[in-house]
């Protein structure tokens, strides 16, 4: 049986970086993101029984053996869900640069749980999607239910899901990813995890961390641009300054990032536009503000020199099963 889902990848306003348990991927805090309609992933399942082995295709790219191992993993996960052994070819399709911080591996486990279940002819309910794309990748879970999504960390497998918040037609936000280096970054964002603990701020980011997920809710349940935008850098710097204090550190920014954030400030303080930054494990910037200020920023964006290119996104549905298959 075949089936074809498309996911969106999510930028998140409060970030997930650690896990508690590397296997299960369980995070030490809960997150906050918006699904992101401009980059999507679209993946082609078919199961059965006369395959002799798995076969991953990406269109327009490689997988390395590493890649093409957990998507292995993935399929694994949903077969044992099943109890089928069938063997799979997965065909998969992304409409930006994979690798870039940009979270190719959230709409791709998104993408593959989804499809992977329906072609196994199995209904699964959204909050156990979500547990099972999780395990595939911790921030897959967050692209499956609708618009603006909450991941409870949870202390086991069934209690860190995620569900969402408010639906994509709620608030009119635009997230404007402005992208400045689409090669792969030098540091996995499970590697770099790794070495969380060895970050003296970890434990400060931990325990702030709970009242910025309410803070958080409550600029969307406002619709609080200032609110939203204020806590969303904070957290962002935040988890920056973690992940350069660990050892060894890792600096994702280049000096185009840091020249774009601070643009970003002076738009709001001499134009009075209120647009934030966010950036993930990256090079590339997340530009936040409302759907009536995106022109301003689009036209500011369109004059940054030494940029590769920039994709505007709205608010998104989650992942979703459609009937165009990619072979
Ligand atoms: C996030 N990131 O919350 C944060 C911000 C990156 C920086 O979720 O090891 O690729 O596969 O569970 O899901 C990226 O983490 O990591 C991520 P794994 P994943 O969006």
């Amino acid at each position: 049986m075949k089936a074809t889902a498309i996911a969106p990848a999510n930028i998140a306003f409060i970030k997930y970086w650690g896990k508690k348990d590397d296997v299960l991927r369980l995070p030490l805090n809960s997150s906050i993101s918006m699904n992101l309609s401009g980059t999507t992933t679209t993946t082609t399942v078919e199961f059965s029984k006369s395959f002799q082995v798995d076969e991953v295709v990406i269109i327009d790219g490689n997988f390395s053996e590493r890649e093409e191992l957990r998507v292995i993993k993935g399929l694994d996960l949903i077969r044992k869900r099943a109890g089928i052994s069938w063997k799979a070819k997965v065909v998969t399709k992304n409409t930006f640069p994979k690798g870039a911080g940009s979270a190719a591996s959230a709409s791709g486990f998104a993408a593959l749980t989804v499809a992977g279940f329906s072609a196994m002819g199995l209904l699964l309910s959204e909050k156990e999607l979500t547990i099972i794309a999780r395990q595939g990748s911790g921030s897959a879970c967050r692209s499956i239910p609708d618009g603006f999504v909450s991941w409870e960390e949870g202390n086991s497998s069934e209690s860190s899901y995620a569900h969402s918040l408010f639906p994509s037609t709620y608030w009119d936000l635009r997230d404007i990813l402005v992208i400045v280096d689409s090669s792969m970054k030098k540091v996995s964002t499970t590697d770099g995890m790794e070495g969380v603990q060895t970050s003296p701020f970890l434990p400060k980011r931990l325990r702030l961390l709970p009242d910025r997920l309410e803070v958080t809710k409550k600029a969307l349940k406002d619709k609080d641009m200032k609110l939203l935008g204020e806590v969303m850098e904070e957290d962002c710097l935040d988890m920056h300054h973690v992940m350069q204090a660990q050892i060894p550190p890792i600096y994702y920014w280049n000096d185009m990032t840091k020249k774009i954030m601070e643009l970003v400030v002076s738009w709001r303080k001499n134009d009075g536009i209120p647009v934030y930054f966010t950036i993930d494990a990256g090079p590339n910037v997340h530009l936040i503000c409302e759907g009536r200020d995106e022109n301003f920023v689009v036209e500011k964006v369109k004059k940054l020199q030494s940029i590769e290119s920039f994709i505007i996104n709205h608010p998104s549905p989650g992942a979703r099963l459609i009937q165009e298959h990619l072979f």
